[in-house]
């Protein structure tokens, strides 16, 4: 425990979702579990051994029965002595379970925590922590995959493999900053420029990492624009593989901006149809592109929509976002071949064709490579350290005055060292665990 903590007190939770289920746990965490387990159960049950009893209240009538685990510290989840009660998942059982141990010196746990408890006991660092909660809140499997590699300590890793070689080239240049001869210097500052070289380098693959992984949390905003009729609730259709927007031939169908969420290769997207922009004097068709330029501004990709053999744009495309130009309709034009030609994709909604090579486009524009196994699911914090770091790294590069370039690397060490979790400000840590699940 970091010193000045002072001893903490016995929380509890179930933690098990709410709800009707087969089992329902009650979680139990600090020093007073062996006296709650005394009152609870009538005794400390041996470690790690599932053993079946009744579950008493203060009066010694039972609430339920179940399996109970005892960890004692400091091998469990949080690092102190932790108990689980496995008693049956209704809600009326639980919370006769969860009053029992309270009533036995326990109080409620907050929301993270346990998981709180396991970073502040040097279980988990700081990304792995965030890594729980980001497993738990996973929308794909490869959400889940990646917070599980961050879980299991690989993105701590490769930011503990960036700290530890900024060390030495700390080193390097406070030994340096102690002996200023002149040979030694020259010498020291190649050697140093070398390293620094080599270090921005890895610190821009895990950003790259990060940053790719980072969609897999956020997701996607992917916006249809066009003309009235050119086709994009049509695509919507067919990327959702569902009717969900109405189509029809008359031109200003869609009135509202219409969210439909998807996957590609586990990329969560979320598709916005919106109203075809033109000018018009019916109030809701008018009141429908208003929407459409409010989800325009807030997209992360533009899919412009034009027509085959009909290419005009609409004027009113907000400048600077990223944009995939879509040709549509190419099956009315005999020989217009479906694909990525240059900077725009041609398909046909109607028949399907091209709409692979416009998923392939979506997650490229997005910066989704094919880094597959070894993204990291980062969080804005984590980028923003990552950032810093490198704004610093970037810094130092450029200065010719050996104590300037020892401080921006030691700024630099510093963001990057807050991504583990050397953090001393209570608030961040508060606003971390505040998102974790109660019982988590
Ligand atoms: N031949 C052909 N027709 C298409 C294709 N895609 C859409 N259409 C037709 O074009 C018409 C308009 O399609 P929509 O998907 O409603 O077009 P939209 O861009 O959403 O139109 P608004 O909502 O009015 O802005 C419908 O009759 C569709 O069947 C295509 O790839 N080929
Ligand atoms: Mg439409």
């Amino acid at each position: 425990m970091p010193s000045g903590e002072v001893t903490p007190d016995t929380i509890a939770a179930v933690a098990t979702p709410s709800g009707r289920g087969g089992i329902g746990i009650v979680r139990v965490s600090g020093p007073e579990v062996p006296a709650i387990a005394q009152a609870v159960l009538g005794s400390l049950p041996a470690p790690r051994m599932a053993v079946h009893g009744p579950f008493l209240d203060a009066r010694g009538e039972r609430v339920d029965e179940g399996l109970v685990l005892y960890f004692p510290p400091p091998h469990s989840y949080t690092g102190e002595a932790v108990l689980e009660l496995q008693g049956h998942g209704g809600p009326v059982v639980m919370q006769a379970v969860l009053g029992a141990v309270l009533d036995a010196g326990a109080r409620l746990a907050e929301p993270g925590e346990f998981t709180r408890r396991a970073f502040l006991n040097g279980k988990l660092d700081l990304a792995q922590a965030e890594a729980v909660a980001d497993l738990i809140d996973a929308a794909s499997r490869e959400a889940a995959r990646s917070a599980l590699r961050s879980l299991r300590g690989d993105f701590s890793a490769a930011i503990q493999g960036l700290v530890a070689e900024l060390t030495e080239l700390r080193a390097l240049v406070e030994a340096t900053l102690d002996f200023p001869e002149e040979d030694l210097d020259s010498l020291h500052r190649k050697d140093a420029q070398a390293r620094l070289s080599r270090l921005s380098a890895a610190l821009e693959d895990v950003l790259a990492r990060s940053r790719q992984g980072s969609l897999l949390r956020s997701g996607l905003h992917v916006v249809f624009a066009g003309l009235p009729n050119v086709g994009k609730s049509s695509l919507l259709n067919r990327l959702a593989g569902e009717e969900r927007a109405i189509v029809t031939a008359v031109p200003g169908t869609t009135r509202d901006a219409l969210r439909e969420s998807i996957q590609i290769d586990g990329v969560p997207i979320v598709l916005v149809d919106t109203a075809g922009l033109r000018e018009s004097r019916d109030e809701v068709e008018r009141l429908g592109m208003a929407r459409t330029r409010d989800e325009m501004a807030r997209a992360d990709l533009l899919l412009v929509v034009l027509e085959a053999g009909r290419p005009e744009a609409p004027v009113t495309l907000p400048d600077g976002a990223t944009r995939i130009t879509v040709i549509n309709k190419i099956d009315l034009v005999p020989g217009l071949a479906a694909g990525k030609q240059g900077d725009e994709v041609r398909v046909s909604a109607k028949s399907g064709a091209g709409l692979d090579a416009l998923r392939t486009a979506i997650l490229e524009a997005a910066g989704w490579g094919a880094r597959g196994e070894s993204v990291f699911l980062a969080r804005e914090r984590h980028l923003r350290a990552l950032g810093a770091a490198r704004t610093h790294l970037e810094a130092a590069s450029k200065l010719a005055q050996w104590e300037l370039f020892a401080e921006e690397l030691r700024l630099a060490q510093e963001a990057l060292a807050a991504v583990t979790g050397r953090v001393s400000a209570d608030d961040l840590l508060g606003e971390i665990f505040a998102r974790f699940c109660i019982g988590k």
